[in-house]
């Protein structure tokens, strides 16, 4: 895909400080943090559905807690036996009682979770961090003992005491488990110092890093971009962000701008994105906002006058990213923004051949309704056939 990179981003990459081009991996959490949103609970089938179609896109990892309810247990049961190529981990809490009922899955990659911040030592497991630590490892252990391989979180990472959080780690480490990841959990990071936070625990745990971006100020993907930049080994995401409270990583936002911005090739069909995101959409009954980049409607259309024109003569004017490399189409939208270039576009579809003066009065007509967006067109390939052929 790279080779058509720089035709699209310009000189940015003189401002973005070059490319790394470093690989990194996707964990898919839409079945598991997606399912915390408020208002969201997927069928059995809907979560096998999912799980397929976010391996044929090409994730790395898909999570899911087979601990919430008998259903979500026989979903992810029924995700280990799908033959997917992606990682199916299971979620849980660092206990005994949640890692039995992943192995009653068959399940072979186990993500325990435990706070590490006082706040939530405090309020929340009123315990203190010696015990923390105690509980973690003693999980890990037991899970170890049964064959699985393991992540720890270290939950509310962000908030807790850098001095815990690097002793929690380098025990983790010890204790060879086979991920840590780094999380976010209330979105209190910027990402100058989301990367401080990944590379810290780096440097005391030399193992593959998660990392969970939360968005409650709306920095969710930066924070993502600034961990891969810290070295993070993978990175979580859910379809359209969704998530306990308002989500995190978005998934189509994280992978186009790992290509965009990093010249990093995934191995995702960026084209079936529009397909993952409607069938979430239809499962959740959540619609993406018409603004979401990438997916959203907004995403690829195109209303002034001036940016009619330049885009028709080649859309990089207007767009960083091509709508075709992700399954989208591009639209004009005819307005009294449209101007004379947009009119004789549109006359020019429409098969009459415009001169500038008809050009200039149907422009000045779209004007004088007032009537805001009158219509919009999808530019496919027979729409644009026609326009090279008549112009
Ligand atoms: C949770 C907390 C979590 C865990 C993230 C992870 C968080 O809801 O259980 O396991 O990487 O944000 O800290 O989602
Ligand atoms: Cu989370």
């Amino acid at each position: 895909m790279a080779e058509d990179l720089s035709e699209r981003t310009g000189y940015a990459e003189f401002y973005n400080g070059g490319t790394y081009h470093r690989k990194v991996k996707i964990l898919d959490s839409t079945l598991r943090e997606g399912e915390q949103h408020p208002g969201i609970s997927f069928t059995e089938r809907q979560r096998v559905q999912i799980g397929w179609l976010l391996d044929y896109l090409g994730v790395d990892s898909i999570e899911i807690s087979p601990i919430v309810s008998e259903s979500h247990r026989q979903s992810c049961r029924s995700l280990m036996k799908a033959g997917l190529r992606a990682l199916i981990v299971a979620h849980g809490r660092a206990l005994k009682e949640d890692i039995d009922v992943a192995l009653t899955c068959d399940a072979q990659f186990y993500a325990m979770y435990h706070s590490v911040s006082d706040i939530h030592l405090k309020y929340k497991l009123k315990v203190s961090r010696e015990e923390a630590l105690r509980r973690t490892l003693e999980a890990v252990d037991y899970a170890k003992s049964h064959g699985l391989a393991t992540r720890v979180t270290m939950e509310d990472a962000s908030r807790a005491d850098p001095t815990y959080v690097r002793e929690f780690a380098r025990a983790l480490y010890e204790a060879r488990v086979d991920r840590i990841s780094v999380p976010d959990t209330v979105g209190a990071l910027k990402p100058s110092g989301m990367y401080r936070l990944v590379a810290s625990v780096r440097e005391v745990a030399p193992v593959p890093i998660d990392a969970h971006c939360h968005n409650d100020l709306g920095l969710a993907l930066a924070n993502a971009l600034a961990a891969y930049e810290a070295g993070a080994d993978q990175i979580h995401v859910t379809v359209g962000g969704i998530g306990e409270r308002v989500g995190i990583t978005d998934l189509a936002q994280l992978v186009t701008s790992l290509y965009f911005l990093y010249g990093v090739e995934l191995d995702v069909k960026y084209s079936i994105l529009p397909e993952v995101y409607k069938t979430v959409e239809q499962y959740t009954g959540i619609s993406m906002s018409e603004n979401a980049p990438i997916v959203g409607r907004n995403a690829y259309r195109h209303k002034a006058g001036t940016h009619i024109a330049a885009v028709l003569n080649s859309p990089s004017a207007y767009e960083l990213v091509p709508p075709e490399m992700v399954g989208a189409k591009r639209r004009i939208v005819f307005s009294e923004l449209l101007g004379k270039n947009g009119a004789r576009f549109l006359l020019n579809v429409l098969g009459i051949k415009a001169d500038d003066e008809l050009a200039k009065s149907v422009a000045q007509g779209f004007k004088n309704l007032q009537l805001g967006d009158l219509f919009e067109l999808e530019l496919d390939q027979e729409i644009e056939r026609r326009l090279m052929s008549s112009s």
